[in-house]
């Protein structure tokens, strides 16, 4: 069987990989539609041996499509998802508009899978931090038990867009030219002050909500109790943006249920987990950085140590690719998952 598949957001960062991924995955394409926004329509596109033009999404776009992936931002997926599910798509969306509404799964498929099957129109793909961070921890709960998660991470520009890679290739450039760095998007578009990223580190992705969290730490926290099914899970995030393109890296803290588990235990619970690569060797200096999971599939975990005063507590190093894991891949995946469900 093939599908009718629409992507919103084509000329994006996140849909120009799930152009890729769809195509070196030979997912079972019957006909592809090209969204955006009126500024891209007109565009071409290749797309195995064919050119794709780029039309502007309207509601009528997804008249026969069956599955439509969208990746535009929240105030698109707000507007043009429901009239998708009128015209009797199933959509993901890889935005964050829908991810908490309790009658759309968020789904990250090694973790949640069966969720897919209640969805009434509308799947969400959860945020990109999340879904590297519940995919090392889920293994480890269901072996052991899970009570609190502390995460740190250092986050790739890409995660802004491509605009956030042309500011940090701008700056770096004036940097190196001994010019005054301009800063005009990061740490988020819409707030007030913007700095420098290049050659500095900025704590705060997203915008600051009245708690004092950003809606970034504030996504991974929320993300991950409904993912797991864990409401009562303690979760506190920091997120940090840092001068690189590609990958975001979280140092994890968690605290198990059982007693006495050495890192051995962890790593054989992580080395079994789908999706998960372990890459951890002090005695080789063997871990993952975001350079080495630039591209790759796979969610990446090292550095996994006991911590030196809680016996059940532990610290590890999860890294993977922001765009292909943690947004494109991801998403192509729950399309295979819903289409293994049967349900369209
Ligand atoms: C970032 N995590 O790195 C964000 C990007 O909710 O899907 C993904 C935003 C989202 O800035």
């Amino acid at each position: 069987k093939t599908y009718n598949v629409a992507i919103v957001g084509a000329t994006g960062a996140v849909g120009q990989k799930i152009l890729q991924i769809l195509e070196d995955k030979d997912f079972p394409i019957r006909e592809l539609k090209l969204l955006s926004s009126k500024r891209s329509a007109g565009i071409t596109i290749p797309f195995k041996d064919k050119t794709i033009t780029v039309e502007e999404a309207v509601p009528d776009s997804f008249a026969g499509v069956d599955i439509a992936l969208f990746s535009a931002g929240g105030s698109v997926s707000e507007k043009l998802a429901p009239e998708a599910v009128k015209h009797g798509a199933v959509v993901i969306d890889n935005t964050s508009a829908y991810r908490m509404d309790e009658n759309v799964p968020l789904v990250v498929p090694e973790v949640n899978k069966s969720d897919i099957s209640r969805h009434q129109g509308i799947i969400a793909n959860p945020n990109c931090s999340t879904i590297q961070m519940v995919a090392a921890l889920k293994p480890i709960k269901d072996k052991y038990g899970l009570n609190r998660v502390i995460v740190s991470t250092y986050q790739a520009v890409s995660g802004a867009g491509n605009e956030a890679n042309n500011e940090l290739a701008e700056q770096s450039q004036q940097h190196l030219n001994k010019e005054v760095m301009t800063a005009s998007l990061l740490p988020v578009k819409g707030d007030k002050k913007h700095y420098p990223i290049a050659f500095n580190a900025l704590p705060q992705i997203d915008m600051f909500q009245d708690n004092g969290y950003t809606f970034e730490e504030m996504k991974m926290i929320n993300e991950t109790k409904k993912i797991m099914h864990t409401p009562d899970l303690s979760v506190a995030a920091t997120c940090v943006r840092l001068p690189f393109f590609t990958s975001h890296a979280e140092s994890i803290y968690l605290e198990v249920e059982d007693e006495g588990l050495t890192v051995a235990d962890l790593w054989n619970v992580l080395g079994d987990a789908e999706g998960i690569i372990l890459e951890d060797d002090p005695q080789t200096q063997t871990y993952p950085t975001p350079l080495s999971a630039a591209n790759k599939e796979a969610v990446f975990v090292g550095r996994v140590r006991k911590d030196l005063d809680n016996d059940k507590g532990f610290h590890m190093w999860v890294v993977s690719d922001n765009l292909m894991k943690g947004a494109a891949l991801n998403t192509v995946q729950i399309a295979q998952a819903l289409i293994e469900n049967e349900k369209l």
